[in-house]
C-alpha cells in the first residue's frame, strides 16, 4: 500500500520509522511518502494560512497550497487515485471497519491540518473528482491532524496481509468484525501464575479450549456492560448465544424478547 502525507510538520512523523510500521516499511508493505507543504508556497515566508472570511478567531489554511500539493502527489501516478483522508475533529468518525476499508485500498492520501483547518473548497474540488473522507479520531480537539494520521496510519498498517505475521490473528481484537463486533477484548495475563498473591484466573490454565473461549467471551461481555454499556445496545441478538443472553440479564442488560437468537 503507498500512504501519501502532506503536513507542515513532516517530522511529525517519525513514529512511522519505528517497530511494526517501520518494519512494515522497511520489508515493502508501507511505502510512506511524506511531503512540506510549505514546498508549494510562492511567497517568501511560505505562507500557508490566512484569516476567516465570516471573522471569527484562528486562520485557516489557504486553498492554493493544498491544490498544488496534492495535484502534484497525484501526478506521481496518473493512472491510479488514492483515496484521500483529511483529519478533523468536525469528520465521520474513525472505527475498525473504516481501518478495514482503507486496508483494502492501494493508496491512501492524509492531508492533516493545523490551524481552524482546510479552507472547505479544497475537499469540494477533489471530492467532485476522487473519495474524499473527513474522518475524526475522538470526540475531543487535537492541536493539528498530525497525531490523528498517526493513529489512522497504525490502525490500518497492523491490517495489511504480512505485517502481524500468522502468530496474531485480527480477528479475536475489540470490535473485529464477528464474534467480537461491538465488544471489547477482556483481560490477559502471563508467567508467573502467582504474583503479590495474586493469581492467573484458573481456568485459563486448565487447557481446556472451549471452556477457555466461553470464558473470554464472559469477560468481554462484562468488560463492555462496564466501559461501553452503549456498545451492548449495537450486539446483533443473532450473535447471542443462550449464555450470552443470560449473562448480560444478570449484568443488567436484558435482551429484548423479539430480538433473541434460538
Ligand atoms: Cl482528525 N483532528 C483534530 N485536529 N482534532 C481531532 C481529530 C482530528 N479527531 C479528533 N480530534
Amino acid at each position: 500500500m503507498r500512504i501519501d502525507i502532506i503536513s507542515i510538520f513532516p517530522e511529525y512523523f517519525a513514529p512511522l520509522d519505528v517497530s511494526l510500521i517501520g518494519k512494515a516499511r522497511e520489508r515493502g508493505i508501507l511505502d510512506v511518502h511524506l511531503h512540506q507543504l510549505r514546498d508549494w508556497t510562492h511567497d517568501v515566508h511560505h505562507t500557508v494560512d490566512d484569516t476567516p472570511y465570516g471573522g471569527g478567531p484562528g486562520m485557516v489554511m489557504k486553498p492554493d497550497p493544498w491544490g498544488e500539493a496534492i495535484d502534484d502527489v497525484l501526478a506521481a501516478d496518473p493512472a491510479a487515485r488514492p483515496r484521500i483522508v483529511v483529519p478533523t475533529p468536525s469528520g465521520v468518525p474513525f472505527t475498525q471497519k473504516l481501518a478495514m476499508e482503507y486496508a483494502a485500498e492501494p493508496w491512501l492520501l492524509f492531508t492533516p491540518a493545523r490551524y481552524e483547518g482546510i479552507d472547505s473548497r479544497v475537499m469540494a474540488e477533489y471530492g467532485s473528482r476522487l473519495r474524499v473522507d473527513e474522518v475524526s479520531i475522538g470526540d475531543y480537539v487535537l492541536a493539528g491532524g498530525e497525531v490523528a494520521v498517526l493513529v489512522m496510519v497504525e490502525a490500518v498498517g497492523r491490517l495489511l496481509p504480512g505485517v502481524l505475521g500468522n502468530a496474531r490473528s485480527v480477528a479475536d481484537d475489540s470490535f473485529a468484525p464477528g464474534a467480537m463486533e461491538n465488544l471489547l477484548e477482556g483481560p490477559v495475563y502471563t508467567k508467573p501464575p502467582r504474583w503479590r498473591e495474586r493469581e492467573v484466573p484458573e481456568i485459563l490454565l486448565s487447557g481446556h479450549h472451549g471452556k477457555i473461549a466461553r470464558w473470554r467471551r464472559d469477560e468481554a461481555l462484562r468488560r463492555t456492560a462496564k466501559n461501553r454499556p452503549e456498545l451492548l445496545a449495537a450486539l446483533d441478538p443473532q450473535s447471542l448465544d443462550k449464555h450470552d443472553r443470560r449473562l448480560l440479564e444478570e449484568l443488567g442488560f436484558p435482551v429484548s424478547g423479539e430480538n433473541m437468537a434460538h
